[in-house]
């Protein structure tokens, strides 16, 4: 029997256990635009959004898609529900989720986008755009004012495609209206996330026009901490979701128990009250971003890409061969918790759940999905902690051996000689570079840490860096990546 289409119409009459959304949708009004309606947005905020609008409804979320309308067609037949399902050891949860009102497509609904993000109802834009959607420059965080989305933009102001575009676009229009700007909250893993929002928001507006660029100025930009791992979600968790629920959901979100936001209580503008229903409201993101960028994903992109070299599919096996969890283990507590300052934070009991986590065997997350956009990674996952050590004398061994088997996987070849399907905004490029190269692992080293937009100025010419890197991608290169590390670990 086929199973009717999850909707508003059958809430009533899904599978016994299912939550559904407690208050009622009809008087739930828009308060939030969230741009950027992936995966993760469907996890994290909007499970916190759908906790609370029982008790204050004025914060109902439109999201919209910046590139795709894949999202837009999964959940417009779904009156915007969807479902969330956790997984663990014990099985699979499902609830349903109510807080995403409808979807909006920005490349065919550009201008009603803009006009409902100008609208004085909307007090807060929230950003999942990923990395590589601030069109920045991720070793400096300034705006890369040769991206061919911003020059698109700068030239076309009223139909802009990138997320600083249009955030600046909307600010502009509730400036000719007259109306306060809205709170502009990221919730990308970037280091400083709204800081580097701000600049770069501040300046694509001062490049449009000197007053309007003053008056962003005055747009709070609050940093925030994200954490939930968000598997892609496959053929196989649809059915699965349609079965346990008794309803077909075209784009169930997997994801796991664990869940994580510190948000800067910075909203002028107004905001939900996120701390009753489990956000951490604090004045300073900072630490927290810097412990969970190199600590978890410093973790997942090692493990993405070694692990992926290794012939491994999913970090769950990863964590199943002891020499890869004794790496990260001393990645973490040798090398990352010392560049780490968190009184009061038992950093020690964060790396023990961390590895917890990356165990879940419920959960498959593939290391072909973290390894993507590592250009747009590395600076905040490994290089930063990099830069901190060798400052102070102290090794950089794990770290390293990170960055080398980026700098080996993005050749586009792997172990057995089959092709990596490299996703990575510079991919065309980073093979470029390691086609010159050829196996020679110094040459593939110059040509990839010469790309200044990842490593700077400074690290490709440090002595440490480059001998402990080289060295790696000799053993990468000759031995493989499980023999690497397990002669790093000894
Ligand atoms: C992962 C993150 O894909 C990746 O790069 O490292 O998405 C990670 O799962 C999240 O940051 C967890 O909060």
């Amino acid at each position: 029997m086929t199973s009717p289409r999850l909707s508003p119409a059958i809430l009533g009459s899904l599978k016994p256990g299912i939550g559904v959304p407690k208050y009622d949708r009809a008087k739930v009004t828009p308060g939030i635009v969230h741009l950027g309606i992936g995966a993760f947005h469907r996890a994290h905020m909007a499970v916190y959004v759908d906790d609370l609008l029982a008790d204050d409804p004025s914060w109902g979320i439109v999201g919209a898609s910046l590139r795709r309308p894949d999202t837009k067609e999964a959940l417009e037949p779904q009156g915007g529900l969807y479902t969330i399902a956790v997984r663990d050891a014990a099985g699979t949860h499902p609830r349903v989720i109510g807080s995403i009102l409808s979807v909006m497509d920005a490349n065919t609904e550009r201008d009603a986008l803009l006009d409902l993000m100008a609208s004085p109802n909307i007090r807060v834009v929230s950003l999942t755009v990923t990395e590589k959607g601030y069109c920045h420059d991720p070793a400096t965080g300034e705006l890369d004012q040769n991206h061919p989305d911003v020059v698109h933009d700068l030239a076309n102001p009223a139909s802009p495609k990138s997320a600083p575009g249009m955030l600046v676009e909307a600010l502009a229009r509730r400036k000719a209206a007259g109306i306060a700007p809205f709170t502009v909250m990221s919730c990308d893993n970037l280091p400083s996330n709204g800081e580097t929002a701000k600049r770069i928001v501040t300046r694509f507006a001062a490049l449009r026009d000197a007053d309007l660029g003053e008056w962003v100025k005055s747009v709070a930009f609050p940093s925030t901490m994200v954490d939930r791992i968000v598997p892609s979600t496959t053929d196989a968790d649809r059915e699965e979701v349609t079965s346990l629920i008794g309803a077909e959901d075209a784009w169930p979100i997997m994801t796991e128990p664990f869940t994580q936001w510190v948000i800067e209580d910075h909203f002028p503008s107004g905001r939900p009250a996120f701390e009753k229903v489990g956000g951490q409201l604090v004045k300073d993101v900072e630490p927290f971003e810097h412990m969970k960028l190199r600590m978890l994903n410093g973790s997942h992109s090692t493990m993405a890409y070694l692990g992926y070299l290794g012939g491994y599919q999913y970090i769950a096996e990863v964590m199943g061969d002891p020499a890869y969890v004794k790496l990260i283990h001393g990645l973490m507590t040798e090398e990352a918790m010392p560049t780490l300052d968190m009184p009061g934070t038992d950093l020690g009991l964060y790396r023990d759940q961390l590895l917890e986590r990356f165990r879940n065997p419920a959960l498959k997350h593939r290391t072909w999905q973290i390894a993507m956009d590592g250009s747009q990674k590395l600076p905040q996952r490994l290089l930063g902690t990099i830069r901190d050590r060798l400052k102070a004398g102290q090794p950089i061994t794990r770290l390293a051996l990170g960055v080398a088997a980026w700098m080996r996987y993005v050749t586009g070849i792997d172990e057995e000689g089959n092709e990596i399907d490299v996703r990575d905004p510079h991919a065309l490029k980073m093979m470029a570079i390691s086609a010159d190269a050829g196996d020679d692992p110094v040459a593939l080293y110059e040509g990839l840490s010469s790309l200044t937009e990842v490593f700077g100025t400074d690290l490709a010419e440090n002595a440490v860096f480059r001998d402990t890197v080289i060295k790696h991608l000799e053993s990468l290169f000759d031995e493989g990546a499980k023999a690497t590390v397990a002669e790093v670990v000894g």
